[in-house]
């Protein structure tokens, strides 16, 4: 049976490859924060008693700003397979927490590679570098592919560029099966609520329960390449099967504006879009990516992977989902007012 490690098991994508894997027949390790509250609600359904015989997903505390405990890990586990996707993930957080974002965002990355190398996993255990789009930031070409300039616009992409060139650094160095997957902007009902897409698809389905007046949004004119997070999972698990690493683009090649995906969610619940939502300055960026879309021909070419969900089914998963979760709300609310 393959182990795998996940750091940012917790988190959107972490997630959905946990399940994908463990649908693989893998072992799945993941690292957790300690937390005040609960901070496991994505992957509640798959943990069971680690007592109980048969169990496939193992949770261990740690932090990608521990670099001993990752070493610890490592003796304990030697993963085949990590998949590093742990982060400070959030664009606009990254200009109000610069420094901690390039610790656990770009140092972070640093630390398991030099883990990988402590333990002696150089030959054994592939590496897969969560990179992102964020990369490519201002546009200098479109579509982006694998060969188009960096030219990060936040502390967030900064961090990624640090992070990608660590792990091919450490492919040329060392001979580590290591890659990154540059992901284009992957959505789904398991998203952050803080991000533009979830913030729209729930606030859209509360003001149609009634539960809620107005939406407060920035830029509607950034356009992202937004596709199915739990499609861009199994990509993940793709590229670590190759003989080699190496990167690899994941997109749909098709943009949309953050106001296209507005009016598409309000239209599918009937209402008006300009009668709810209002401008915020405050959730603009001090430099803001303008314009993403990507270019997945050689994933196609070489993974045999593309994408299925286009822009308006995705839509449409994220408002049939919270509309399920905005009409609970209602009938709680209504249940303690009776
Ligand atoms: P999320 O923000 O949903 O999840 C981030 C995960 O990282 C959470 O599990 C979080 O834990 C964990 N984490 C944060 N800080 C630390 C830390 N200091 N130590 C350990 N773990 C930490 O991100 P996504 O699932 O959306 O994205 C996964 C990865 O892919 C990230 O690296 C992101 O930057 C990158 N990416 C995402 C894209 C997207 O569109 N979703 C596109 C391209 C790249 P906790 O739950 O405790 O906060
Ligand atoms: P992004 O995603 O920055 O692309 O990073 P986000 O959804 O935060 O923003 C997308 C675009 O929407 C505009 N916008 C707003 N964004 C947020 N969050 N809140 C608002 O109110 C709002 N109004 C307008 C933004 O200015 C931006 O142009 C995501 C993250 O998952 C990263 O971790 C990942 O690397 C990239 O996608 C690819």
């Amino acid at each position: 049976m393959k182990k795998a490690l996940i750091t940012g098991i917790t988190g959107q994508d972490g997630s959905y490859l946990a399940e994908f894997l463990i649908e693989k027949g893998y072992e799945v390790h993941g690292i957790i924060r300690r937390a005040s509250t609960f901070n496991t609600d994505r992957i509640d359904h798959l943990y069971n008693d680690p007592h109980i015989h048969g169990t496939k997903l193992f949770l261990h505390y740690g932090d990608l700003a521990d670099g001993v405990q990752m070493v610890k890990l490592l003796y304990a586990l030697k993963p085949d397979e990590i998949y590093h996707l742990g982060a400070q993930s959030h664009v606009r957080v990254s200009f109000d927490v610069p420094e901690y974002t390039g610790d656990v965002t770009g140092l972070g990355t640093l630390r398991i590679l030099e883990a990988i190398r402590e333990v002696g996993l150089d030959n054994k255990c592939r590496f897969y570098q969560a990179s992102s789009s964020e990369m490519f930031g201002l546009v200098h070409e479109v579509p982006q592919t694998e060969t188009t300039p960096f030219h990060p616009r936040s502390p967030y992409g900064c961090a990624k560029v640090y992070a990608y060139w660590l792990t091919v650094n450490y492919r040329e160095s060392y001979g580590l099966h290591a890659t990154n997957g540059i992901l284009f902007n992957h959505e789904s009902p398991r998203r952050g609520e803080t991000f533009v897409t979830r913030k729209i698809t729930r606030a859209a389905t509360r003001i149609k329960m009634g539960l809620q007046e107005k939406l407060y949004l920035g830029n509607l004119d950034a356009q992202r390449d937004w596709g199915y997070a739990k499609e861009y999972v199994e990509a993940m698990w793709l590229m670590l099967q190759q003989d080699k690493g190496d990167d690899y683009v994941m997109a749909t090649n098709e943009t949309h504006s953050v106001r296209e995906f507005v009016q598409e969610t309000f239209a599918l619940l009937d209402l008006d879009w300009e009668e709810y939502v209002d401008y915020d300055q405050r959730y603009e960026r001090p430099a803001e990516v303008d314009l993403l879309i990507g270019d997945a021909s050689k994933a196609k070419r070489q993974l045999d992977w593309e994408p299925k969900v286009r822009f308006k089914e995705l839509v449409k998963i994220m408002v049939d989902a919270d509309l399920v979760i905005a009409k609970q709300e209602l009938a709680y609310q209504q249940a303690i007012n009776a």
